[in-house]
């Protein structure tokens, strides 16, 4: 008998066998215990508890499930398999079997959608004195606007700790679907052009947490990120009153060249800075650009550096995006002196 391993065996089986390790060190990957956008693992806002509770019974049903039909398979592959001088029982149908695996499941799933839809409308049900914010996803960053303040800012969405909160999720109706979610806090809810949703949410304490666009709407979806900062009611007060300031005067030659700059190019077509003739809204308002910890869509930090890349030639560093390169347009003194603006815009 021969016993060892031809070369093409060996081959095979070191190739399965890294196979293996692949997917091991794959499924490792979801032991992460600081995944900021995982909300099975510290969810802290009531949706978000209520989702991760919701998947903990699905879960522990479905393990139940898998382990019994699996016991099942093994068994009937094992007892019934193919043995010389056997031959399997010929018979077609039994009513009685299928009656019994078409109620079980029925049953289960009339059972799940009890608490999965009173979580749905506890989780729509407006409270009383909520501080109502209109969300508007465009490709690809988010537009916030307080609604009585009529502050108007991007990206990253301030809120008051221990404060209902009431999201007016409205789609752009020039721009394509997106959908809101920031996993620890809330549950995904779509943006829809044309049409408005609600979330409803609290922060219980203060932190950052991370979001994301999860609906795929683009080239650079995976792009749109977005951030909820929640703050202290003092804290956010003083924030909120700093966004309704214009903004501040450039105090330095470089700054105020640069101001000039961006009156006179295309950037004040498409941009609002508060105080100054620039008033469009194609896109983020800039008027305190500058105190928001990062841009275009949470994916890039705040600083001099990333914003010359941004400005000199936006589409080269976020694919797909709806501002132009300005390569060859403007010198690289002038993105200098234009970013030596945009910072002084806290
Ligand atoms: C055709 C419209 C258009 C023009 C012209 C334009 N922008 Fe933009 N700009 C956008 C859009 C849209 C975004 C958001 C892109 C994204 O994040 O996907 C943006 C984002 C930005 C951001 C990041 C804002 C944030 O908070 O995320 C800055 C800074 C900026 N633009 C500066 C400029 C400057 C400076 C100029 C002129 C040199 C300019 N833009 C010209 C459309 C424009
Ligand atoms: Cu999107």
């Amino acid at each position: 008998m021969e016993t060892c391993l031809k070369g093409s065996d060996r081959k095979s089986l070191r190739a399965a066998a890294l196979g293996v390790l692949l997917l091991v060190a794959l499924v490792l990957t979801g032991c992460e215990d600081r995944a900021p956008q995982d909300f099975l693992n510290h969810p802290i806002g009531e949706t978000a508890k209520e989702a991760d509770r919701l998947w903990d019974i699905v879960f522990a049903i479905a393990v139940v499930i898998f382990v019994l039909v699996e016991a099942v398979l093994v068994f009937a592959v094992v007892k019934f398999r193919r043995r010389p001088g056997r031959e399997a029982a010929q018979f077609h149908g039994n009513t009685r079997l299928e009656i019994v695996l078409t109620l079980i499941p029925a049953l289960l799933l009339a059972g799940l959608a009890v608490p999965m839809v009173s979580t749905l409308f506890a989780a729509a049900e407006e409270q009383q004195g909520a501080l109502q914010i209109r969300v508007v996803g465009k490709q690809f960053w988010w537009e916030y606007e307080y609604m009585d303040s009529g502050v108007v800012t991007a990206n990253e969405l301030h809120i008051p700790t221990g404060t209902p909160i009431r999201l007016v999720i409205e789609g752009d109706p020039n721009d394509v679907i997106h959908s809101y979610w920031a996993p620890r806090l809330f549950g995904k809810q779509d943006v829809v052009p044309g049409r408005t949703n609600f979330i409803n949410m609290e922060a219980p304490k203060p932190g950052t947490y991370w979001g994301q666009c999860t609906e795929y709407c683009g080239l650079s979806h995976a792009n749109m990120r977005l951030r909820v900062v929640a703050q202290d009611p003092d804290e956010f007060e003083d924030w909120l009153a700093l966004q309704e300031e214009p903004a501040a005067e450039p105090t330095s030659g470089a700054a105020a060249e640069g101001q000039k700059l961006f009156l006179e190019n295309a950037c004040a077509g498409c941009h609002a800075i508060q105080g100054t003739d620039a008033a469009a809204r194609v896109g983020p308002d800039l008027t305190h650009l500058a105190g928001r910890s990062t841009f275009a869509g949470a994916m890039f930090e705040t600083n001099e550096q990333n914003l010359v890349k941004w400005v000199t030639d936006a589409p080269g560093v976020k694919p797909g995006v709806k501002m132009p390169s300005f390569r060859g347009q403007l010198t690289s003194e002038e993105v200098e002196s234009i970013v030596a603006y945009l910072l002084t815009l806290e």
